[in-house]
């Protein structure tokens, strides 16, 4: 492996500030070049820009992990090994909080990135072999398989895709071992419970309890081994996934659900729930008079549901067709209809899957919590945040999942712009050296579209949900576009009527920072409500079932007792993820920026149009000139003066006066001063082609270093 930055011309520039040209195309061609000699990772800077392989690379090995570990980011090849490691040397060295963000759309790398960090953390920490550190990192790192299972479904963007957010912090004590952490996560994409898009799958886990489960389990579960048996899994036509073993995975989650401290009661009944929901999809209703009123006629199928969730059948049979309201201090019972029974059941599954995949969650911080750890940790206890959430994404059919799912990617833009402006010019300021400004997109009006009060689409939709009597989904596009119709970003038929690609009283449309996507909005005011009738929470709460009872725990409220109006889905959404981009602004920020080399997974297409896309609304074009209009390179003095002594015989082997001094030596010497200026403790480079040149000089260097070297060692035998 080469010893810096630079692999030679033929794998083009590894940091793309160092590019002689900064134009669209240098830049293209660039990271085509490298994506296409399998160098996946190239930096802006302290940015690392990843393009997904789509095949296995054998870079990140034990090798791979000596090479990086306690190095600095210029000293090697472009790596995501270098960019964990600087932030695990900056919350080390300054106990400072770091976090990292990894963004990109769907099917980008995003998971797979967050996953090598997690490995190579593991890999660098806990010299001294502590069995309780031990145990926590492999807790951390099975806790994937978990997530992914219940959290994760093929969809037509990417076969593995996270249908939830994902935040994890990783403690570490004083002497830089993890020991423990807590995952956050966000809002679960849990109208996928009872429906998919043609050529989608339902999550993981129902797929794995199917095929994986033994015959007798399966029995007792009352299931078949044939997926496309169950509605609520074959809507997508095509229950199998060539890049996925669910019979495999299936083992993977018992073992990891072990390792995590389940007890096997608590692991059966959580498949227990997945059957559950499995045969809720094949109930149906059957008018009972002539007044459509909800009956259920397959009695077996409503047995078998109500053994699995440990209740009675007629329990389950009333809050299945009935609804018990309070009326005037009197409790009333009243009958559905066909249409409101099922809309309870498919609500009835959705709240079931949701919230035990958030009890999952909850159970994993149990067994991560670092207070709980058992580890005597004192001093300063610090964090490295890793963000994994789902990416940027335009579907056929986008409804309101797709808007939180693209909101929250603005959000994240948005502190991507704030945060590396910020980051240049505090250091500028820190290090007492002018700033030019640099002018780019700023999306803070499409957040602003999305989240402001009273005149958002959030706010709209709120207004809409709370309103009393019935309010349709096109009377909330009615009031958006009214009180929209002025905004740059947004666009529906009544704003444009000559925009024949949008359906009236239906679509509206956002040009999004990397985009515009179409929203349907039938089923937004539902989602946005996202209603559960109390029946269904005592129905769980009463349940023999000790993991059902603790996940329901408000099903003890009494019929009478008047329930606050619960906030609604999207607010909470926007709340949660207000309080992570606030979390993350609070943490020293590491980024990486994943693209997507092509849209039918294939290790061997860069699809050019597709690519540039990317890099354009990722704003990586900005990136670069922000980098550049300043400083392209700086390091500290004492780091310069090592990594460059070597270049002139003043400093070599070493320099006795001051750092500062040695460093002015060498640029002096080698003509490089006028490129250069001198904060409080760094140096700044103004030009690539400086620091190219120090690169040169030093390689130039190294046969000379060996020899002296040699010497020294000879001397010392
Ligand atoms: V989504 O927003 O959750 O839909 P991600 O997370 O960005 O998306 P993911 O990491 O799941 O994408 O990557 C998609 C697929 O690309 C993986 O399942 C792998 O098959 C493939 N991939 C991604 N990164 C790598 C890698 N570094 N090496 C090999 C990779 N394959
Ligand atoms: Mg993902």
């Amino acid at each position: 492996m080469a010893g810096s930055i630079h692999e030679g011309p033929e794998y083009g520039i590894g940091d793309f500030v160092l590019l002689r040209d900064v134009t669209m195309e240098a830049f293209m061609e660039n990271l085509k070049l490298r994506y296409e000699k399998n160098r996946i990772y190239t930096y802006i800077g302290e940015v690392v820009v990843s393009v997904n392989p789509y095949k296995t690379l054998d870079i990140f090995n034990a090798g791979y992990v000596d090479q990086y570990k306690g190095r600095e980011i210029y000293e090697r090849p472009p790596h995501i090994f270098a960019l964990a490691d600087s932030a695990y040397k900056t919350m080390k060295r300054s106990s400072r909080d770091t976090c990292i963000v990894i963004s990109g759309e769907s099917g980008a790398g995003k998971t797979e990135a967050s996953k090598i960090i997690m490995r190579y953390i593991a890999a660098v920490t806990n010299v001294g072999g502590q069995k309780e550190v031990e145990r926590v990192k492999e807790v951390l790192i099975k806790s994937n398989t978990i997530l992914e299972a219940f959290g994760n479904a093929k969809t037509n963007r990417n076969d593995n895709s996270s249908r939830f957010g994902k935040y994890m912090d990783i403690n570490f004590d004083f002497k830089g071992d993890p020991i423990g952490g807590h995952i956050n996560n966000y809002l679960l994409e849990k109208s996928r419970v009872i429906h998919q898009q043609v050529g989608e799958r339902n999550f993981h886990s129902f797929y794995q309890l199917i095929s994986g489960a033994k015959d007798d389990k399966l029995a007792e579960l009352k299931l078949v081994r044939d997926p496309m048996k169950y509605y609520f899994i074959n809507q997508g036509g095509d229950p199998k996934c060539h890049t996925i073993n669910d019979r495999e995975d299936y083992r993977g989650v018992m073992a990891a659900l072990k390792t995590m401290g389940f007890s096997f009661g608590h692991a059966e009944a959580l498949w227990k729930i997945v059957a559950a929901v499995l045969h809720l999809g094949n109930l149906q209703y059957e008018a009972e008079d002539d007044h459509d009123m909800a009956g259920i006629t397959d009695k077996t199928l409503l047995g078998n549901i109500a053994k699995l969730l440990s209740v009675t059948d007629e329990e389950l049979t009333k809050a299945l067709c009935c609804r018990v309201i309070a009326a005037g201090g009197q409790v009333v019972e009243k009958q559905l209809t066909t249409k409101e029974a099922e809309y309870a059941r498919n609500a009835f599954a959705k709240a079931m899957y949701d919230r035990m995949f958030s009890w999952i969650v909850g159970r994993i911080n149990e067994a991560i919590d670092p207070k709980a750890s058992g580890i005597n940790y004192i001093g300063k206890n610090t964090v490295i945040g890793v963000l994994d959430i789902y990416g940027f994404e335009i579907f056929d059919n986008n409804s309101f999942e797709q808007f939180c799912i693209n909101y929250c990617n603005e959000k994240l833009q948005q502190l991507f712009i704030e945060l590396v402006l910020k980051q240049e010019q505090d250091e500028y300021m820190r290090e007492g050296i002018e700033w030019v400004h640099i002018e780019y997109f700023n999306n803070k009006i499409i957040v602003d579209l999305v989240e402001q009060q009273h005149k958002g689409i959030l706010a709209i939709l709120d207004e809409a949900c709370l309103s009393v009597g019935k309010v349709t989904d096109e009377m909330f596009l009615t009031a958006m576009s009214q009180k929209l119709s002025k905004h740059d970003h947004y666009t529906s038929r009544s704003v444009n009527p000559s925009d024949k690609t949008l359906e009236h009283n239906r679509d509206f449309r956002i040009k999004h920072y990397a985009g515009e996507v179409t929203y349907e909005v039938p089923g937004f005011i539902d989602k946005n409500k996202d209603t559960l009738f109390q029946d269904f929470k005592r129905l769980l709460y009463n349940s023999k079932e000790e993991i059902l009872k603790l996940m329901w725990p408000e099903g003890k409220q009494h019929i009478t007792e008047t329930t606050k109006r619960p906030v609604t889905a999207g607010t909470n959404f926007k709340n949660s993820i207000i309080a992570l981009v606030d979390n993350l602004a609070t943490k020293e920020p590491h980024y990486v920026r994943c693209v997507k080399p092509n849209e039918i997974k294939s290790p061997s297409s860069f699809n050019y149009e597709r690519v540039k896309h990317q890099v354009m609304y990722l704003g990586l074009m900005e990136n670069v000139r922000v980098r550049r209009a300043g400083f392209a390179h700086r390091m500290t003095y004492s780091r310069f003066l090592q990594r460059y002594k070597c270049t002139t015989k003043y400093t070599w082997p070493n320099f006795q006066g001051n750092e500062v001094d040695g460093v002015k030596k060498i640029l002096q010497t080698l003509g490089h001063e006028k490129d250069c200026e001198y904060g409080r403790s760094k140096i700044f480079i103004r030009s690539p082609q400086t620091l190219f040149s120090l690169e040169e000089t030093r390689d130039s260097r190294i046969p000379t270093i060996i020899v002296f070297l040699q010497k020294m060692w000879r001397g010392g035998n």
